[in-house]
């Protein structure tokens, strides 16, 4: 009997959980605890850490997962370490549905770089306007540059002062193309720092700064152990036993 867990976070588990909750599979979806007031789901959820990998497998023991979900970010890489080791501590299924990175296109101006610490190098010495558009927790290394008018983008209004002085905008997104050309037009940004999440809820803010001709430092991924990995809801329900009605 498949009982699933989803380790979610992100708009494809939302969109996953779905197509789970329809097909009556027995399944509970699982948010780290990162924001105060996540997305409902259909599904039975819990939310917080499991205390690491011994934490997590002896989740799987106690509740009888059968089958894992890495549904998470391509930047929850503990999150993801975790569950490579929990399912094979505990011989449990697993598949990441993991979104392709974003390439390159005509007209980009992308710079790529490895981490937050190259993309503070990265940025000019010359005073400029800089969206960080990497959330809230890894901003403090921009502090090593506080010449630059940072605009910061969170899910949820700052709870501790920021390291630096910088404008806010809370909105947890998904983002049209409408709203960043606007936001970015109106602040005057020159520079946008960001992470190689893929997907669509992201995606805008490159599709602006390449109308608007503006450069961008983009994050790499985390290097991520070997799993077996899917791009979409309809592998995953397949790889569950489950055809659905988006491609059945
Ligand atoms: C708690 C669940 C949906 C899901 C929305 C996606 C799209 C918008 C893009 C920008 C970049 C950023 C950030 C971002 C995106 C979606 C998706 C995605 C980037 C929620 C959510 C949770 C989180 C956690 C949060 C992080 C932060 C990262 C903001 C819910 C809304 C910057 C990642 O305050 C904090 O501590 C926030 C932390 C991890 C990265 C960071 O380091 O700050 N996401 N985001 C999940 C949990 O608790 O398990 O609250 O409902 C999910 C979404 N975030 O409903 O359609 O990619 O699926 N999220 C990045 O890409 O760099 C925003 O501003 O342009
Ligand atoms: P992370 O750094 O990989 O994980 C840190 C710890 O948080 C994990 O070891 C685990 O704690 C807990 N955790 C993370 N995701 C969890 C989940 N879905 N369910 C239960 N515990 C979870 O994770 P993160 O980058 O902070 O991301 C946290 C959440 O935000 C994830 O759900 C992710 O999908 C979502 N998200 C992240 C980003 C991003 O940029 N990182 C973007 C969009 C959405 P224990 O070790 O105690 O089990």
């Amino acid at each position: 009997m498949t009982r699933a867990l989803i380790l979610g976070g992100t708009a494809d588990a939302s969109l996953l959980a779905a197509e789970i909750a329809r097909a009556g599979i027995d399944a509970v979806y699982s948010y780290g605890g990162r924001t105060r007031a996540p997305a409902d789901q259909p599904l039975p959820t819990r939310i917080g850490g499991f205390g690491g990998v011994s934490g997590l497998a002896d989740y799987i023991r106690s509740e009888r997962i059968t089958h894992v979900i890495d549904a998470t970010h391509p930047f929850a890489a503990e999150m993801s370490r975790n569950a490579v080791a929990a399912c094979a501590e505990t011989d449990t299924p697993l598949i990441a549905l993991e979104r392709a990175p974003w390439t390159r296109a005509t007209g980009d101006n992308w710079i790529e770089i490895a981490d937050v610490a190259a993309a503070v190098a990265a940025l000019p010495e010359a005073p400029a306007k800089v969206f960080l558009a990497i959330g809230r927790q890894h901003i403090a290394p921009f502090a090593m540059k506080p010449q630059h008018a940072y605009t910061l983008r969170f899910v949820d209004p700052p709870e501790a002062p920021l390291p630096f002085a910088a404008e806010m905008i809370v909105s947890r997104g998904p983002f049209t193309l409408h709203s960043e050309l606007e936001m970015m037009r109106t602040r005057g940004i020159a520079w946008i720092v960001a992470r190689n999440s893929g997907g669509d809820g992201a995606r805008a803010k490159f599709d602006a700064a390449r109308m608007l001709g503006l450069p961008v430092i983009v994050i790499s991924r985390p290097e991520l152990p070997r799993r077996r990995r899917v791009e979409s809801v309809n592998d995953v329900m397949q790889w569950l036993g489950h055809s659905t009605r988006l491609g059945a």
